[in-house]
């Protein structure tokens, strides 16, 4: 798929990390709407971003397929047909390749390589790109699109490496499979690839423990065909649909109650969010009480509703007990969706061992062995322990701006951006879906697709203004991170052991990473910066001079 580097460029106006959603829509904004020269590196052999790596059972996405995917192209839109109701990891691929195919845009991309350093050069007012492939491209823009949950995580257990098993990685799952029928099998982590995983790896392996640290909420996918009405319904409302996602809190089709969980007795409690346990998806998470985010007591009434789910649909009270997350709020960590996930513990071979109280102590030559003692034997180990999130992918980039300043120093109590898309001190440089946007508390594509609109303006603005860079001003910046950590306070966010807040990755710093504006009010605010004149950016006054 890699097009020989001679032929590639070595001067391009701007250069795009990452051939996921994001790169892709990037680089035909550039290239097809903007007559900008642009070139793509992606780590992986092929597009899709994080669909090329986890390519684990089950692997699918949580939003429902209508609206995962592009909307800036009508024709697009319409003429790609999903299976089911919620995207598998396959088809995911298959239509980036589709969208890839339309747009001619794989001749831009260079697969294989990896983007290991950025650094800005003062003086001509450009970036250097440098790649493990030892290409060095210089650009007058850098756009960062390597997705908020891209770099595995791959916990430092002793002995981890004497492992004589096959051991894989949800998010760097090997292309041809792995079979495990007749294995014994040790999952760690009961995160949303776990949950995704367990009941798929559960019918081939002969036993299958499972090793929870915190138990998740988890809420019924129900994935299945879509009824052809309602297919037909979507269809003939694109510009509704389209509409409403990019104004809506979290880029579905979901509205907020404005009866709070406080103001309802139980009764009408379990009337409002029955079915939207039945109908599956987000609707119970994002579709439902908006006083559960800021009030423990009204979060309660909506746990004590799912902890009696759970406990209908396992059916050893021990387990249920177990599965029953404790110590934190409802709805502040990132919500699987299950398809048989609760359903695979009530199998006589698959069992579930609580890590929190009695953690791993090392993985053994055999299998593993928890602080107690107890030990395990396995065939094969799964790691579904997630990812460092949202800085992390960016943070692993050697990305030096003015005055040769690490962008991960600068990050090193926790990320400083303006809009959560560009850092003062490195002009020209864009992190789309980036920490401090709204971006992972969203439907991803909406969130991708306004990013990406709104850089390319910025980069037009930089253009007619004859400027050579842009970037946030401190003032700018500052007032963003207040905002954020202001946004976040009086909500129940904090109060959770959650990737959103690092928490997951020792020595991360706690900070709670996404922006809490959401979709629709964060759009609007970007609108409003837009017509105040790029309000907060700071535009250079000399001339873009060529870069050759
Ligand atoms: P997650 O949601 O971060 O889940 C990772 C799981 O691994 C989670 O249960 C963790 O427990 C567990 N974990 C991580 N490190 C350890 C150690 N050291 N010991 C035991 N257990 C551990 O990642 P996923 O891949 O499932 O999902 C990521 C996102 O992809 C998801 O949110 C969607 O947006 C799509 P913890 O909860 O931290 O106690």
């Amino acid at each position: 798929m890699t097009v020989s580097d001679d032929t590639r460029a070595s001067t391009v106006d701007a250069v795009v990390i990452g051939a996921g959603f994001s790169g892709l829509y990037m680089l035909h904004k550039l290239r097809d709407e903007m007559g900008l020269t642009a070139r793509v590196f992606e780590a992986g052999g092929g597009l899709g971003g994080t669909w090329y790596w986890n390519r684990y059972p089950g692997a699918r996405s949580d939003s429902d397929s209508y609206i995962y995917g592009f909307t800036f192209d009508e024709q697009l839109w319409r003429e790609w047909e999903w299976s089911e109701r919620y995207p598998e990891q396959h088809e995911i691929r298959a239509y980036l390749e589709h969208v890839a195919e339309r747009f001619d845009l794989t001749r831009d991309i260079t697969f294989d390589t990896r983007v290991t350093g950025a650094t800005f050069d003062e003086a001509g007012n450009s970036w250097t790109v440098t790649t493990d492939r030892g290409e060095a491209v210089r650009a007058r823009y850098v756009i960062t699109a390597v997705g908020a949950l891209s770099s595995s995580n791959l916990p430092e257990f002793p002995g981890r490496d004497s492992f004589r098993g096959e051991t894989h990685h949800t998010g760097v799952w090997p292309h041809e499979g792995v079979d495990f029928t007749g294995k014994r099998v040790g999952v760690i982590g009961t995160g949303a690839s776990a949950v995704q995983a367990i009941p798929l790896i559960a019918k081939e392996a002969s036993d299958l423990t499972v090793f929870q640290r915190t138990a998740n909420y988890i809420i019924p996918a129900n994935n299945g065909p879509v009824p052809d009405e309602v297919r037909k319904a979507r269809l003939g409302d694109y510009a509704g649909i389209r509409e409403r996602i990019q104004r809506s809190y979290f880029g579905f089709e979901l509205d907020l109650l404005e009866k709070g969980a406080l103001e309802s007795t139980d009764e009408e409690i379990y009337n409002e969010l029955m079915p939207r346990w039945e109908e599956g998806g987000f609707g119970i998470w994002l579709g439902s009480y908006v006083d559960m985010f800021f009030n423990d007591e009204a979060n309660a009434k909506v746990r004590n509703f799912l902890h009696d789910r759970i406990r209908e649909k396992v059916e050893d009270p021990a387990t249920a007990e177990l599965l029953i997350p404790k110590g934190y709020p409802f709805g502040v960590k990132r919500n699987p969706l299950d398809s048989g996930y609760y359903e695979a513990f009530n199998e006589p071979h698959v069992h579930l061992v609580d890590v929190k109280s009695n953690p791993i102590a090392e993985i053994t030559p055999t299998g593993l062995r928890l602080q107690d003692g107890t030990s395990f034997e396995f065939d094969s180990i799964v790691y579904a322990t997630g990812f460092d999130a949202m800085t992390g992918p960016i943070n692993k980039i050697d990305i030096r701006g003015r005055g040769g300043r690490l962008l991960r120093e600068k990050w090193e109590a926790g990320p400083r951006t303006y809009l959560g898309l560009t850092s003062a001190g490195f002009p020209n440089l864009f992190t789309i879906t980036g920490p401090q946007s709204p971006s992972v508390l969203s439907n991803m594509p909406v969130s991708i697709e306004q990013h990406v609109d709104l850089v390319a303006r910025i980069i037009g603005e930089v253009r007619d203004r004859g400027a050579s860079t842009v970037e946030p001003t401190t003032q700018a910046e500052d007032a963003w991170v207040v905002h954020n950590a202001e946004l976040v306070k009086p909500t129940l966010f904090e109060a959770a052991d959650s990737w959103y807040m690092g928490a997951n990755i020792p020595g991360k710093p706690r900070v709670f990473m996404p922006n809490l504006s959401f979709v629709g009010p964060y759009r609007a605010k970007c609108d409003e910066i837009v017509t105040n004149g790029y309000e907060g950016f700071a535009f250079d006054a000399g001339k873009q001079g060529a870069l050759t």
